[in-house]
């Protein structure tokens, strides 16, 4: 089928606009249902534009008023959200009055209410819902805002900047006003009027600067909010050292709300998150928790700099903060974790934290650049902008930095950074610019085939062969790329790829290498840059053939193909001196072996696979985290799309027989490693106890899934006295997933310990929803999942219970979702069309989980393809899920 697109946005229609905003003084009379909302602009003529009308831009409001200058307007035209007024004269002053109800604002754009404090969102265009505005990036002005409200509901009143004036209003109500000093576009601000109460901390900037920061969350949640107090001034600290950058303002607060669309939101000097990003304490935080409220707490953070001082132009620039601010939290945290580890354990750090990242790669991008959504990091068309904070944007666009940083060296790249900010401070500018800079603070080089990572999706292939010439020792690589067509996009061109090898030699070491017409050996591993279709090294003064470990610490974001027998993976998965490659080599055999399985139902574990990963697991030497990493088998996703067609269901019925083999043959190995990973004293958040954990966790995983007694009694025993979440947590984790008859019990106990806890009852949800049959007799998950949302915890309205229950279940469960019967497709499109009606960004994310149904067997394809036609069909679809379902169908 055809569809008939809503239209789209061209990157290549961008042009200034006609009239931009100096100052904006914002008035707001906050009442549930009925909020006022003054704004009075400056707005003066852009200069660099041709002439034309202010033009402003406002989605549901009620206008109750609109003047010039004081005057009714001359002429206006209304479009749709977008308002055209003519002006004359070089400055004049708009000014808007609108009123909104927050109250049945279910979608959490724009102003709305949470537990009956007042909140907003406006990236990327909620600030429309506010007000009529010039509501684009490119559009700085400086706000003043002043809030007036109830006092008794909201005593807090905050917004962005400083706070200038606040006082006693009659009939119970105050004000707070506040002042921004930094000209910001509308999608940076941000208000707060609710009953919270802060946890401060005043520390000293680089500059020798009082700053008060300031992170508020309701009364009883504030024994659970150091640790991102912490993450705070670490970031700080570390965006001094490593950039040379500095707080700007004299107060920074973080706001946590419970409904929140994602992660959190960099509002200027007032970032507002999603309370899972922010509280954690050891009895209902696990250390996966704490390490992700560090990354987002830092990531929100850096864009002060990469994002706000210096934004973005237009959307399609995205990537432009994203994928720089991605990989500034990434290096953040690798550095926060090698410090921790001490000296010896800071390179293993480092690699577990990479991996971390790659996986996450591998399991959304990957799948995202082969299915309908494909999009280069800086795409050229959208429908719906919101539907673009993608995988791509912000993943793929942090490696591309990371490639940058690999070409240019750590020091090129700060001089990069350096010129960056002295070129553009106040400015909203382009993926180009960023480029261009790089290139010219590191004596012009050449990055003009590089930037075809911006306009170029999906995943390049590189394909590796060697040939080796024991009559010279002499080995020869060959790497040739390709990258797959994606919609819309056919001929690719070759791209810069840096490609990180090493040669292994058979006693397991790495060789020096030496590049044909070099006079002596250099370092073990060495950046090739691959820029052609094809190209061949030839390294020289071997003795003997080697081994290639090639795009070590995943040096691009590609897809290796290299011929490794299982022989070659087994001795990787020993000697590799790099950990991810290690790490990769792990994955790759489990991959080769799982869908192995799942073609040949009768298929067996190879003794070869059993005997490479009990060497892993019993390698006292390695590091615990990255055991536990090489030991995990790879996501089911990632499998998935590496599977032609993809059949979940035969794919998981090899998950779980291979598991269990795992578990059986390893039973006493997995045993030992428990109790030797028991880490004594209180709970702390430390890279190297929570490795320990990982370990221990994944240890009982695999002996329940094998339903080894002594395992799940070990299990069992460690949920009852656990002293924190990670352990109370894993431990029932590997309960549930297993055949124990007290799955049920433990389940209950968890959920009677925890039953006020909105965030720890989110991993209850996703538990279940996750859960994978053991026992074939037993009922299908989704009876489960529908049982559960009748729960009272549960509600649709609230994003993280939707992303705990129904987004694991269709996310991260395929063997379950993908029923044969087509009952899982038919819950989902009923899920899509309720959620579309309350929360367009919420569906559209659940929406997104059948894009890449075409990968499917055919019996599934024929169920999907009916519920995807059922959802377009269905009446008020939001552009936003219409985007996802019309190009799921094209
Ligand atoms: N910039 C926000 C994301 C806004 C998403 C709007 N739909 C969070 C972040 O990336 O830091
Ligand atoms: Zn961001």
């Amino acid at each position: 089928m055809k569809t008939e697109h809503a239209p789209s946005i061209q990157r290549a229609d961008y042009q200034p606009l006609a009239w931009k905003v100096e100052t904006v003084d914002l008035h707001f009379r906050l009442e549930p249902e009925s909020t006022v909302v003054t704004n009075r602009m400056l707005c003066v003529r852009n200069r660099e534009a041709e002439a034309g009308p202010i033009r402003l831009w406002g989605e549901d409001l009620e206008r109750l008023s609109l003047t010039v200058d004081g005057q009714a307007p001359q002429a206006v035209r209304e479009q749709g959200a977008l308002l055209e007024i003519e002006a004359d004269g070089e400055r004049v002053v708009v000014e808007v009055q609108t009123r909104i109800n927050p109250k049945a604002n279910t979608t959490l754009s724009g102003l709305y209410l949470s537990n009956g404090g007042f909140f907003t969102q406006c990236e990327a265009e909620g600030f429309r819902r506010i007000t009529c505005f010039p509501d684009r990036p490119d559009v700085m002005a400086r706000f003043t805002v002043t809030l007036e409200a109830d006092r008794k509901t909201c005593p807090v009143l905050l917004s962005n900047g400083n706070l200038v004036e606040q006082g006693e209003l009659p009939g119970g109500r105050h004000y707070a006003k506040w002042e921004d000093p930094f000209p910001k576009p509308s999608y940076l601000f941000a208000l707060v009027a609710a009953d919270l109460v802060a946890y401060e901390r005043t520390v000293e900037t680089m500059s020798g600067r009082e700053v008060l920061l300031q992170v508020w969350v309701e009364a009883g949640n504030l024994d659970r909010v150091e640790h991102a107090m912490d993450s705070l001034v670490h970031s700080m600290r570390w965006d001094e050292e490593t950039f040379g950058l500095e707080l700007d303002l004299d107060r920074f607060m973080i706001v946590a709300v419970a409904d929140f669309n994602m992660g959190a939101m960099e509002n200027k000097g007032l970032n507002i998150f999603n309370t899972k990003f922010i509280l954690a304490k050891p009895d209902t935080a696990t250390d996966v928790d704490y390490e992700n409220v560090e990354s987002v707490v830092a990531h929100e953070y850096f864009h002060n700099w990469t994002g706000n001082r210096v934004t973005c132009r237009d959307w399609f620039q995205l990537t432009l903060k994203e994928g720089l601010t991605v990989f500034r939290d990434q290096q953040f945290s690798a550095d926060m974790l090698a410090r921790a580890a001490g000296a010896e354990g800071a390179a293993s750090a480092c690699a577990v934290k990479r991996i971390d990242d790659v996986r996450v790669l591998r399991a959304a991008q990957f799948p995202e650049d082969a299915g309908p959504m494909a999009h280069p990091i800086r795409p050229d068309s959208y429908q719906e902008i919101n539907n673009f904070y993608t995988a791509t944007v912000y993943e793929k666009g942090a490696e591309v930095i990371r490639m940058l940083h690999t070409l240019l060296g750590p020091e090129g790249f700060r001089n990069g950074m350096d010129l960056y900010f002295s070129y553009f401070d106040g400015q909203a500018v382009t993926c180009d610019d960023f480029v261009e800079v790089m290139s010219e603070a590191n004596n012009g080089f050449d990055l003009d085939q590089f930037m075809h990572w911006y306009s170029q999706a999906g995943t390049p292939r590189v394909k590796a062969s060697g040939q080796w010439n024991a009559a010279d020792g002499s080995y020869t690589l060959t790497l040739a790329q390709s990258t797959p067509a994606t919609p819309g996009e056919h001929a690719k061109l070759p791209l810069v790829i840096p490609v990180a090898a090493g040669l292994i030699g058979p006693d397991g070491r790495d060789c020096p290498l030496q590049l044909e017409g070099e006079s002596q050996p250099g370092p073990t591993t060495r950046v090739l840059k691959l820029t052609e279709a094809s190209q061949s090294f030839r390294f020289v003064g071997l003795t003997a053939e080697p081994v290639p470990s090639l795009l070590r610490g995943f040096s691009a974001p590609v897809i290796l193909e290299l011929d490794e027998d299982d022989a070659r993976l087994a001795f990787r998965m020993a000697h590799d001196a790099d950990p991810c490659n290690r790490w990769d080599a792990a994955q790759r055999y489990a991959e080769r072996v799982a869908l192995a399985m799942a073609a040949d139902p009768s298929a067996g574990v190879p003794a070869a696979f059993l005997d490479a990963f009990r060497a892993l697991l019993g390698n006292a030497a390695l590091d615990p985290a990255f055991r536990a990493q090489a030991l995990a088998l790879p996501g089911e996703a990632y499998l998935l799309e590496r599977m032609k067609p993809a059949d979940p269901l035969a794919l998981r019925a090899a998950l779980v027989r291979l598991m269990r083999t795992l578990g059986t043959s390893l039973a006493a190995e997995w045993l030992s490693t428990c109790e030797a990973m028991q880490v004594p004293g209180p709970y702390r958040y430390h890279p190297g106890d929570a490795g320990r954990r990982a370990l221990a966790n994944l240890a009982l995983r695999y002996l329940a899934a094998a339903g080894n007694a002594e395992g799940l009694a070990l299990a069992q025993r460690r949920f009852e006295g656990a002293t924190n979440m990670t352990e109370r947590f894993g431990a029932l984790a590997a309960l549930v997933q297993s055949t124990h008859p007290a799955r049920e019990a433990v389940l209950a106990a968890f959920h009677a310990r925890y039953r006020d806890d909105a965030l720890v009852l989110d991993k209850w949800f996703a538990l279940q929803a996750g859960a994978w049959r053991w026992d074939a007799a037993a009922a299908p998950t989704l009876a489960r999942v529908k049982a559960l949302m009748a729960d009272a915890a549960f509600s649709l309205s609230n994003p993280n219970k939707v992303y705990a229950l129904l987004g694991t279940y269709f996310r991260a469960n395929p063997g379950e979702f993908h029923a044969a019967d087509g009952s899982g497709h038919v819950f989902w499109a009923d899920q899509v069309i309720a959620l579309n009606a309350k929360n367009p960004q919420v569906a559209a994310r659940m929406a997104r989980a059948l894009e890449n149904w075409r990968h499917f067997v055919p019996a599934l394809q024929a169920s999907i393809r009916s519920q995807l036609e059922r959802v377009l069909a269905s009446p008020d679809l939001s552009p936003d899920v219409a985007e996802v379902v019309g190009k799921a169908l094209d």
